[in-house]
């Protein structure tokens, strides 16, 4: 089977890519990337010798592009991360929020439409839900909670999971949609609030905290995040939406602080909030796992481990990026 995997080059894509080629070594992949400041090429370099992976540079939003791809690689499923990720950046721009998530997913749908695919997998996100109270801890997002984005991000999210659904409603494209909980491990880029707290704690910079820190996040270990878009779309039904999350709920300074105590160091600085913020998430994941036998086999505090090891043994990875285009980013941001 070949896998078309957009967005490969960034966090969530290239441990996707990594999981497929270990477990499925009769599968190929064709990584469709971009290459924007959130991409990086470097994290792929252990396949990109492989015979069963290549790598093309290109624009989802580019239709020509897309179509010439389409048309010579001729994938059997498409799997879409591609995306602008970053909830901070769509308070800043939304507009190549809307380029990217909302007009790109038009050009592969298209695509999919015209020259045929087995399965358009579409990579979403809880935050098409909204937000929960913090006083409510029974209240769980499922697939039939209703969509009510916040942000620039999540609003362009939301559109992307709605003209999917449309596709398949009209057009008959074969689609699935996963909405996942909060991703952290190895290669996420360095604004994101994990990465981001490793690498001022060892750079010596203060860890800003929006607002009081009592935002929650409900955590899930990439690994596990791919294990589930795996059995998806191999498993999953037609049409069909699954939600994906670990029932790991933390607060943000609870999460900062752990992070301080496993490196012994770090200043927390509270700055000011998210406009918007969004309060809690939490995901219901029992459809996945009763309909495709899914659970996460990795717990917060190990994983948690596993990243801060990975961001110590890989200062260089990281460094690069914080001493680059980020680093502009970031000084007019704080
Ligand atoms: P990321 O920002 O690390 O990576 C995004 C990748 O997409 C980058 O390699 C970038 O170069 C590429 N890209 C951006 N615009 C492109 C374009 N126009 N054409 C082709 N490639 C383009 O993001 P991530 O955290 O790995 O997230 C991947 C997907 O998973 C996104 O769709 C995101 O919405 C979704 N998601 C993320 C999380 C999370 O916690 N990070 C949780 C749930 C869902
Ligand atoms: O410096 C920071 N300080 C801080 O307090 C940053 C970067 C974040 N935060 C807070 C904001 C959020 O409450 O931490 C929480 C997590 O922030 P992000 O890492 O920016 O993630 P979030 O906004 O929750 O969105 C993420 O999860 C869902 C991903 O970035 C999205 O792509 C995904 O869809």
């Amino acid at each position: 089977m070949k896998i078309l995997v957009t967005g490969g080059a960034g966090f969530i894509g290239s441990n996707f890519i990594f999981y497929e080629l270990a477990k499925h070594p009769e599968d190929s992949i064709i990584c469709v990337d971009l290459l924007t400041y959130a991409g990086n090429l470097e994290t792929l370099e252990s396949v990109m010798s492989s015979p069963a992976f290549k790598f093309i540079k290109a624009d989802i939003a580019d239709q020509q592009a897309i179509y010439t791809i389409f048309e010579s690689e001729k994938p059997d499923i498409v799997v879409n991360f591609a995306a602008e990720s970053h909830v901070d950046r769509s308070i800043e721009n939304p507009a190549l929020f809307l380029t990217t998530n909302v007009m790109g997913i038009q050009v592969l749908l298209d695509a999919c439409r015209i020259f045929g695919i087995g399965r358009f997998h579409q990579v979403s996100t809880d935050e098409v839900y909204g937000d929960l109270p913090l006083d409510r801890p029974d209240l769980l997002f499922t697939e039939e909670t209703q969509i009510h984005a916040s942000s620039p991000y999540s609003a362009s999210k939301a559109s992307a999971d709605l003209l999917t659904l449309a596709y398949s409603r009209t057009f008959k494209v074969p689609v699935s949609i996963s909405r996942c909980s909060n991703n952290y491990g190895p290669y996420q880029f360095p604004e994101k609030l994990i990465p981001l707290m490793i690498a001022n704690a060892l750079n010596n910079k203060p860890l800003p905290v929006y607002g009081k820190g009592e935002n929650v996040r409900d955590w899930l270990y990439v690994e596990d995040h791919c294990s589930a878009i795996d059995l998806i779309i191999r498993h999953g039904k037609e049409g069909d939406i699954y939600n994906i999350g670990g029932n790991n709920e933390r607060t943000n300074l609870e999460v900062v602080q752990t992070i301080i105590h496993e490196l012994g160091r770090g200043r927390i600085e509270f700055v000011k909030d998210r406009a918007g913020h969004d309060l809690r998430y939490a995901i219901d994941p029992s459809k996945i796992h009763r309909d495709l036998g899914w659970l996460p086999s990795t717990a917060f505090d190990e994983g948690i481990r596993m990243t801060i090891r990975w961001y110590l043994d890989n200062k260089a990875w990281w460094q690069r990026i914080i001493s680059g285009e980020y680093q502009k980013y970031y000084e007019r941001m704080y």
